[in-house]
């Protein structure tokens, strides 16, 4: 549970805040006091584990924003909100280690508010990456980041930060500096564009130069923004927020594209794409792969003795099982209504029918219940490896379509089952 201190001195506003964040923020609660003196009880008692402040600046009896003083003795990370900014106030508060500001004027405050939090409790997960050569700068601009509660990793060189990038794939936003020996900001830039796409990765640029073409170099390269060094604080978090909250939604964008919204599972179109991808790649290495189609057997009497919605639930539950069985490497997708497709890396001949058996055997163990009866799905599972001996197949498509017609040999041969592609059979099949 996440502890929240709101110091406002009006019980409806407090309320309000209170109200909101505990709906729309996961495992968090608020708690309000309403003067300073109370917000000093609250902090000497110890009760609570505040983990963030929202300091109303204007308080009866703590009128010149002396609440934040007493917050920062207790080592809690400030938000502010107040009715007006003026440029002195704006001053003070930025003298001090607040995070951010909210005004407190319009009707939109709260939401702002809101959002303000969320993004800072979600910062605890989010990886930023910040390259510079210099100790002094990476010193004081993690620092910074931390104070907004962003997992911050920093690199020497561009050679180091594309290490750590491969290592760390969840990385969002890299900051570059521009000028690093052997490799400035803009060939690193070019180097990471070469593998993370910008919708999974936001690259900022830093430079303390005043080079006009700087920044259109930079964004020309790759780069989503630039800021020069000599920012203001409350300008750069609007940058690297902007830019985080940007990315985030473009990788859901691209997750509700690549995948099937029934299961989770990456869909048709991703399949065609990443599968042969991994499947190039397995040629290419020499290693062994296989591919596999597999289909819930007799699905149509599911949904047509139990309707759709458990038809539904039979295939999210099979999904789960089969994903459940998968290795990182592997990809699995559901390519139909009751079909799912398999590229399995390195696994040769031998192996496989096993691999393939224990996912038959781990949808065996689906057991859907509904008015007192069980539904328990199986699924028949046609499969073909690359044959390097005989070297044929060595193409996606027609690997696909082999699997597909051993799915067909399984089906003919009871079903529950798995079945290797084998070119007599199919010849067999197809002479009637
Ligand atoms: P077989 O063992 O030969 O594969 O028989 P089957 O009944 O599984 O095969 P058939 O191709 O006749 O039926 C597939 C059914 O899958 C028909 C369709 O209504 C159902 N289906 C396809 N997509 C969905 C879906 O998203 N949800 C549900 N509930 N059913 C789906
Ligand atoms: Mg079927």
């Amino acid at each position: 549970m996440k502890y929240v201190l709101s110091v406002e001195d009006s019980r409806l506003f407090a309320n309000q805040i209170k109200q909101s964040i505990e709906e729309q923020i996961d495992d968090t609660i608020v708690i309000i006091a309403s003067s300073m003196s109370e917000a000093m009880e609250l902090l000497r008692s110890g009760k609570y584990n505040f983990q963030l402040a929202l300091l109303d600046l204007n308080l009866p009896d703590a009128p010149d924003g002396e609440i934040v003083d007493l917050v920062i003795s207790h080592n809690i990370p400030i938000f502010v909100f107040s009715s007006l900014m003026e440029e002195k106030l704006h001053k003070q508060v930025f003298s001090k280690p607040v995070i951010d500001y909210v005004l407190k004027n319009n009707t939109t405050s709260i939401s702002s508010l809101i959002k303000m939090v969320r993004r800072y409790f979600k910062n605890a997960t989010t990886k930023l990456l910040y390259v510079d050569d210099s100790k002094t700068a990476q010193q004081f601009i993690s620092n910074l980041l931390k104070r907004y509660n962003f997992n911050v990793l920093t690199a020497s060189s561009g050679k180091e930060g594309l290490e750590i990038l491969e290592k760390n794939l969840d990385i969002s936003l890299v900051l570059t500096d521009f000028i690093m020996p052997n490799m400035d900001g803009i060939e690193l830039t070019k180097q990471i564009r070469k593998n993370y796409p910008n919708w999974n990765l936001a690259i900022i640029g830093l430079s303390a130069g005043s080079e006009q073409n700087i920044s259109a170099r930079f964004l020309k390269s790759g780069g989503n923004d630039f800021i020069n060094k000599n920012f203001h604080r409350e300008e750069f978090f609007c940058r690297i927020h902007q830019n985080i909250n940007l990315v985030e939604h473009m990788n859901e964008l691209h997750h509700v594209a690549s995948n099937d919204f029934l299961t989770g599972l990456p869909n048709r179109r991703t399949f065609f794409t990443m599968g042969e991808t991994l499947f190039e790649n397995a040629v290419r290495q020499d290693m062994s792969a296989i591919v596999a189609m597999m289909d819930i057997d007799f699905f149509k009497s599911v949904n047509d003795t139990w309707g759709h919605n458990i038809g539904d639930k039979v295939l999210q539950a099979v999904a789960d099982k089969l994903s459940n069985r998968c290795r990182a490497s592997d990809l699995l997708a559901r390519v139909g209504g009751e079909e799912f497709a398999f590229v399995g890396i390195d696994i040769n001949a031998a192996q496989a029918k096993q691999v393939l058996d224990d996912f038959r055997t781990a949808v065996e163990e689906v057991i859907i219940e509904e008015n007192g009866d069980e539904i328990r799905p199986t699924i028949s599972i046609g499969f073909t490896d690359i044959d390097f001996a005989n070297n044929f197949g060595k193409d996606f498509n027609s690997l696909i379509q082999f699997a597909d017609e051993a799915l067909y040999q399984a089906k003919e041969n009871g079903r529950n089952r798995v079945e290797k592609y084998s070119e007599q059979k199919a010849s067999l099949i197809s002479n009637g």
